[in-house]
């Protein structure tokens, strides 16, 4: 037994139809990508990885990198995906937290990971045309691999989370965690083996991981996997889809071009939006434009999916609708932590065999997060409607969601803070046409020309991912502080709303 791998990955060996499409239109069977996953998990165990051991992969979306994610599930390997856009400073925490047992990354960065990594580690290398050691190895070795025995309770995966802190945490999610998520999500959006998915995600966070591929292995169809996304290849990629997931960013997208019509979306089944609010606007002008309704689910890397709007019934705009089957979702009030009515806002607070089993390394992480009931404590403040439709309607995390990625300022204003010049900075989220939310920096000098704007965005590039670093930096006399001395970021957030209005 080991359950992701039985039902997700062992239905492939015998599917001789394409389970994938690559950039160029090429097809890969589901036999050829199981073969290929099993090529790979004999060279993680020559590497000495044995149950439990993290791999470590920075690599650009293919095919073969999603075939290491599913030789890791054959190996018993804990399967640990960063995002491209992490710095070499980024990964050095990453290395020294996980330990993992072997790295995969592009050959780019091959040195600086065999230099920053212990001596112990394997490094190999993938790149996204499929070139790179780890192929190289993987072409001479046998086809078939005998997968590892795992439990239901066994660990699959590390995701990396950011920390409000500032320090990242591991979310460790197990075989039942996300088995349970994918039967839930092929259920509730009755997808089947006449699927085929367009699949613009990133494969290094839950949405394209977990939601997007998961789903669509459980469910035996076909999916169109695209590098990133890019609205001309993704225009040209539609007739042969019927579903598409994506994150609020590229539903605006689609929808500033022309070619994106009825007409062309016709065909279609299913659009379905996570990760970030879909703005009512947005589900109207998409709907308007194309006849659709914008299934709107929200989740988290530490819970995967916990509610979805209705695929049949109303879809309604501005909510993430119900808890999906086996989930249990309650608002509770800040300050006693009782149950609010319905109507008014709280914490968001969830339980179910989705919800992960702790943070790696961090037991009293952990525990803060859990209520002595099982319920884990989202951050998010959300609010039921009479019909039972749940809005989220803010967050109690200082989190800012930028095209989907999130961004923790904390991690941002330390940086900005070490700067020479700089006294100190506060990091908000404004409202962006294209991002949803962008981060701005609003920064106090030493001295009136201590320091400027292009010098603060470039210094942050240095050490932090692009998405994290701030696309508009003010400065400020002094930050406004409440009479406890917290800076008031509401009032920023106020005050530099407007930033990106014509952008
Ligand atoms: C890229 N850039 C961003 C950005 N993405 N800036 C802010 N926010 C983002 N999301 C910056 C780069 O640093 C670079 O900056 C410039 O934009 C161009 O980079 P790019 O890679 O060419 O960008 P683009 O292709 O336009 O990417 C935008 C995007 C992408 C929206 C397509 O970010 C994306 O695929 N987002 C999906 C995120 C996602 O999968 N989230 C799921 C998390 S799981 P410069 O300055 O160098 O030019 C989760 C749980 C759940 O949340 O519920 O699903
Ligand atoms: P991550 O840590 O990347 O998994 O991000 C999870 C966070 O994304 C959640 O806690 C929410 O704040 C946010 N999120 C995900 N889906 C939605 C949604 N549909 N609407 C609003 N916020 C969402």
């Amino acid at each position: 037994m080991n359950p992701l791998a039985d039902a997700l990955v062992a239905p492939l060996a015998t599917r001789k139809d394409p389970v994938l499409y690559r950039p160029d239109g090429s097809e890969l069977s589901g036999a050829g990508l199981y073969a290929l996953s099993g090529q790979i998990a004999h060279v993680l165990v020559r590497a000495g990885v044995t149950p439990e051991d993290r791999v470590m992969v920075q690599t650009e979306k293919s095919v073969e990198a999603l075939a290491l994610y599913l030789a890791c599930l054959r190996a018993g390997a804990l399967f640990l995906p960063l995002n491209t856009a992490y710095t070499s400073a980024e990964l050095a925490y990453f290395l020294g937290d996980a330990e993992p047992t072997v790295v995969v990354c592009s050959p780019q960065a091959q040195d600086d990971l065999v230099a920053q990594a212990a001596p112990s580690v394997t490094v190999l290398t993938l790149a996204g045309d499929g070139s790179g050691t780890l192929m190289e190895q993987a072409r001479t070795a046998p086809n078939d691999f005998d997968t590892v025995v795992r439990g239901p309770d066994d660990l699959a995966v590390i995701l990396y989370t950011s920390g409000t802190t500032g320090r990242s945490k591991g979310a460790m999610l197990s075989h039942n965690n996300l088995l349970s998520n994918a039967n839930s999500l092929v259920e509730a959006w009755r997808f089947t083996s006449n699927d085929t998915l367009l699949h613009a995600l990133p494969i290094f966070h839950a949405h394209g991981l977990f939601v997007a591929t998961n789903v669509m292995l459980k469910a035996g169809g076909r999916m169109i996997f695209l590098p990133n996304f890019d609205v001309e290849t993704v225009l040209a990629n539609l007739p042969k889809a019927t579903t598409m997931m994506g994150v609020p960013t590229f539903y605006t997208r689609l929808l500033t071009d022309p070619r994106f019509t009825r007409e062309s979306s016709a065909h279609m089944r299913l659009f379905i939006s996570g990760s970030a609010p879909l703005l009512a606007e947005t589900h109207h002008a998409f709907e308007a434009r194309t006849g659709h309704r914008i299934l709107e689910r929200y989740g988290m890397t530490e819970t995967t999916m916990n509610t979805s709007n209705p695929y049949e019934g109303e879809r309604r705009a501005g909510t993430v609708g119900f808890p999906l089957p086996g989930v249990e979702a309650r608002i509770t009030d800040a300050e006693t932590g009782e149950a609010v009515a319905d109507g008014t806002p709280g914490f968001l607070e969830v339980r179910g065999p989705n919800v992960f089993r702790g943070y790696w390394r961090m037991p009293e992480k952990t525990a803060e997060e859990f209520r002595g009931d099982g319920f884990f404590v989202t951050g998010d403040i959300a609010l039921i409607d009479a019909d039972g439709y749940i809005s989220i309607v803010g967050r109690a995390k200082d989190l800012i969601i930028s095209g989907g990625y999130n961004v923790y300022p904390k991690e941002v204003e330390t940086e900005i803070d070490l700067l020479d010049g700089v006294l100190e900075s506060a990091v908000i989220g404004v409202p962006h046409p294209d991002f949803g939310e962008a981060v701005v920096a609003v920064v106090v000098r030493n001295s009136p020309q201590s320091i400027d704007e292009p010098t603060v965005i470039a210094a942050s590039k240095e050490v932090l991912a692009g998405f994290k670093c701030p696309k508009s930096v003010s400065f400020l006399d002094s930050l406004p502080r409440n009479t406890m001395g917290k800076v008031q970021k509401n009032e920023l957030r106020k005050m530099f709303a407007g930033t990106f209005k014509n952008a």
